[in-house]
C-alpha cells in the first residue's frame, strides 16, 4: 500500500481538487491483477450510481459550448450512452476501431510506471466507481465521470491517440532517467489542464481540452474566462519546471496552438533536457518570467 499511498498525491487526473494526500487512495486494489487492471464491476453500479453520472454528463455537455475545444465536443458522442454509466467493452467497440485505443478498468489511482506501460500499450486506465451524490461537486480523486466524460473523446482523436501513447513510452524512459516529476507536469499542463487556440473556422479564441478542465464545471468557466489565472503559450521547458496545485484552480494554464504541437513534442528526447532543467530552479504556480507576455 505505501507506493499507492505515495501516487496519490502524484496524481495527474484532479477533476477539481485533491484533499489529504496522506491517506490511501480510494478504492479496492485486492481485485486488480498485477498489471492493476481489473474488470469493470458492471453490477455493482445502483441505479443511483447510475443517475449521478447522468445528471453529471447533462450538466457538463450542457457547458461545452464556448468553453470546450471543437474536437472534443465533437468526439464526445463517441462515448454513448449518457443516461447510465457505459460499459467499457461498449466504448471500446468504437474506440478501438477509431484510433487503435482500449480502456481498462483500474481500482482507482495507480502508481506511475505501471499507469506509464498502459498508455504505452495503447490501454488508458479508467476507474471504474462512481463518485457519491454528496460529492457531486467535489471529488478528491478521478472516477469513473472525470476518466470517462474528461479523458476519452479525446483518445478518438488520431493525433492526441499518438500523443498519449508516445508519452507514455516517455514516462518509461523518465522513469529510468528519475524524471517522472518532470513528465507528470507536462501531464498536468496539457491532458489534464491544457488549453487550445481554436482555429478562426471555429471563432478563434482559448477553449479548454484537458480533462481535469472538462470534467470540472466551476473550472470550465474559469480557465477560458477568468481575468485571474495567467495563460500563456506552451513551451516544453518552461511548462515542465513549472510547480502545480493540486487543491485549486490551476493559477496558470498553457496554451497550444493545434495537437500536432504536442505530438511534435513528444516525439523528441527529452533526456539532454532532464539534464539542463535540473541545473534549473522551479518555477512558481503563478510566477511569470520576466519577458513574458500573456494571452
Ligand atoms: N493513475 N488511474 C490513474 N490515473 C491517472 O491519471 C494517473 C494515475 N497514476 C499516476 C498518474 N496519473 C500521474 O502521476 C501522471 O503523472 C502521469
Ligand atoms: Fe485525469
Amino acid at each position: 500500500m505505501n507506493k499507492l499511498q505515495n501516487i496519490a498525491t502524484a496524481t495527474g487526473a484532479a477533476p477539481v481538487v485533491y484533499g489529504q494526500s496522506d491517506r490511501p487512495p480510494r478504492g479496492d486494489y485486492t481485485r486488480a491483477h498485477a498489471d492493476y487492471t481489473c474488470a469493470q464491476n458492471y453490477a455493482a453500479y445502483t441505479a443511483q450510481d447510475h443517475d449521478t453520472y447522468h445528471r453529471l454528463y447533462e450538466r457538463q455537455s450542457a457547458l461545452l459550448a464556448g468553453r470546450a475545444s471543437q474536437e472534443f465536443i465533437s468526439a464526445l458522442p463517441s462515448l454513448g450512452m449518457r443516461q447510465r454509466i457505459p460499459r467499457f467493452e461498449e466504448v471500446n467497440q468504437r474506440l478501438f476501431k477509431a484510433t487503435g485505443w482500449e480502456i481498462v478498468g483500474v481500482p482507482g489511482l495507480i502508481p506511475e510506471v505501471p499507469f506509464f506501460s498502459l498508455l504505452a500499450q495503447r490501454k488508458f486506465p479508467v476507474t471504474d466507481w462512481i463518485r457519491k451524490p454528496e460529492e457531486f461537486e467535489y471529488i478528491v480523486e478521478p472516477d469513473v465521470f472525470h476518466d470517462l466524460f474528461g479523458h476519452v473523446p479525446l483518445l478518438f482523436n488520431p493525433v492526441i491517440a499518438d500523443f498519449m501513447q508516445a508519452y507514455g513510452q516517455g514516462g518509461l524512459k523518465a522513469a529510468e532517467l528519475g524524471a517522472c516529476e518532470m513528465l507528470s507536469r507536462l501531464y498536468w499542463y496539457t491532458i489534464e489542464f491544457g488549453l487550445i487556440r481554436e482555429s478562426e473556422k471555429h471563432g478563434g479564441g482559448l477553449r479548454a481540452y484537458g480533462a481535469g478542465i472538462l470534467s470540472s464545471a466551476g473550472e470550465l468557466e474559469y480557465s477560458v474566462h477568468s481575468p485571474e489565472p495567467h495563460r500563456i503559450p506552451l513551451e516544453l521547458a518552461r511548462t515542465m519546471r513549472t510547480l502545480y496545485k493540486i487543491d485549486t484552480y490551476q493559477q496558470t494554464y498553457f496554451v497550444i496552438d493545434n495537437m500536432q504541437q504536442l505530438l511534435d513534442l513528444a516525439n523528441t528526447d527529452f533526456a539532454p533536457l532532464y539534464e539542463q532543467l535540473s541545473q534549473l530552479p522551479t518555477i512558481g504556480a503563478k510566477e511569470l518570467l520576466p519577458g513574458e507576455q500573456l494571452l
